[in-house]
């Protein structure tokens, strides 16, 4: 493997980067060595406890986290990022049937495509200063521990609620990393937190989803029922709890006194788009295959699939809906996806006062039983 040998210093190539990192649309940045990173065994401990549920790519590729070398062979320095998303907050209280959509998603364009333009643009810096170096840029999808990797690269503190926090920025930032076999001068560590003796993300946690601080029960928590488990029910001892979240769960961020003053992001492609802020669950529950890839081709909503997101829409209707929801719910007992049907069924339950509705069914007793309570 060639190593780069670049005319500049590598402080002097730090600084390129990190004004760079600006003009490329990143509001923090930092640098840190590629080593192995700190909150590995803590990684390790939490895919031991099972708290990763069905997301079983973090367990294949447990060994990979180890070290960035896994993602780029001849890596020695990575470049972390920050991108604000913070936009209009929403409403307090919603009228019945409308549902929350969690901040990163309101936008007009995922946020993987925006950060990927602004990962390629910095790169290109990269490559004009150092000819023949390697890149590589990360969002999400590498075995990355970005949030460790953030704190190694100064950005800030892990909170209680497991979220990076910038003193600045809080914690409405999305996380990437560029990765490059140029040697750059690190930034220092984050070695303080600012959390104290605050526990308001821990005490406001509707499902209990952090079983100590700082640690979260990924199965336990709204965000991955709603998104990441895709093909089954949502757990029915939790379903109640997930309360009016259709996509993912703000709650341990909204509460959190660091983001009270965090600014407002300048990016046009996060600002909220009028069906999602909020969203209209019934209307949702009209969209067959075609008219769900027509919606949500370019957005985070699209990664439940819709059995996933109509599944969530149905539980939403059952906690915040009211009588003008059951001719939308009745149809989807119809539904072609067990998911949609069974969803429905325990949401008209749930209408109806009956608390322990069924939770297995789509067949037609399961139907019958349903409108016969309604009628
Ligand atoms: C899997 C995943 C999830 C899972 C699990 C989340 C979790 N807390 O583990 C689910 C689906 C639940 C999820 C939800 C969300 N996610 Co997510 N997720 C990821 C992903 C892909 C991997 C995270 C991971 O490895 N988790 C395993 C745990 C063990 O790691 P960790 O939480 O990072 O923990 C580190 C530290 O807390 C520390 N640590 C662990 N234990 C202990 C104990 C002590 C005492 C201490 C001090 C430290 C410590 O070491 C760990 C390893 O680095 C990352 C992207 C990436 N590749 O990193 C995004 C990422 C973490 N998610 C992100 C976001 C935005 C969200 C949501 C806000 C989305 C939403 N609104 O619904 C929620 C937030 C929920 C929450 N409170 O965490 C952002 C976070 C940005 C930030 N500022 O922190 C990331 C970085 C994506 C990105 N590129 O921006 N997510
Ligand atoms: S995102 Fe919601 S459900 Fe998940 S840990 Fe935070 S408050 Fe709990
Ligand atoms: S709510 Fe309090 S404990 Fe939780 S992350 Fe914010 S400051 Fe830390």
């Amino acid at each position: 493997m060639t190593t780069p040998d670049p005319a500049l210093s590598p402080e002097e190539l730090a600084d390129i980067v990190r004004e760079a990192s600006h003009a490329a649309g990143f509001d923090r940045v930092g640098i840190a060595p590629a080593v192995h990173p700190d909150g590995f065994e803590s990684f390790t401990a939490w895919l031991e406890r099972g708290f990763a549920g069905e997301m079983r790519y973090l367990e294949r590729r447990r060994n990979a986290y180890g070290h960035p070398q896994h993602v780029l062979e001849s890596v020695r320095s990575v470049i972390m990022l920050g991108m604000n998303y913070r936009t209009a907050d929403p409403p307090d209280v919603l009228a019945p049937g409308q549902a929350r959509v969690s901040r990163y998603a309101w936008g007009s364009q995922d946020y993987h495509t925006v950060i990927r333009e602004g990962l390629n643009q910095l790169a290109d810096v990269l490559h004009q200063q150092a000819p023949g170096c390697r890149t590589r840029g990360v969002v999400d999808t590498a075995p990355l521990l970005e949030r460790d990797f953030a704190r190694l690269a100064g950005l800030g503190w892990f909170g209680k609620n497991t979220m990076l926090i910038n003193k600045r920025q809080g914690s409405w930032l999305f996380l990437a990393a560029l990765l490059t076999d140029v040697t750059l001068t690190p930034d220092a560590p984050h070695a303080t937190s600012h959390c104290g003796t605050c526990t308001r993300c821990l005490d406001a946690c509707p499902t209990n989803a952090f079983p100590e601080p700082y640690v979260l029960d990924a199965t336990k928590c709204i965000s991955y029922l709603t998104i990441e488990l895709r093909d089954r029910p949502i757990p029915e001892s939790l379903r109640a709890a997930c309360g009016d979240w259709l996509f993912g769960c703000d709650i341990c961020q909204d509460v959190c006194p660091w983001n009270r003053k965090a600014p407002l992001s300048t990016s046009t492609s996060f600002e909220p788009l009028p069906d999602l802020h909020p969203a209209d669950a019934a209307a949702l529950l009209s969209l067959d295959e075609a008219a769900f890839e027509a919606r949500f081709a370019n957005s985070p909503l699209a990664r439940p699939g819709r059995a996933g997101l109509l599944r969530n829409a149905c539980i939403v209707l059952g906690n915040n809906g009211d009588a003008n929801c059951v001719p939308a719910l009745t149809k989807a007992l119809d539904d072609p996806e067990p998911l949609i049907r069974t969803a429905a069924a325990w949401a008209l339950g749930r209408l109806n006062g009956d608390e322990t509705a069924p939770v297995s069914g789509g067949d037609s007793d399961l139907r019958e039983e349903s409108s016969r309570k309604l009628a």
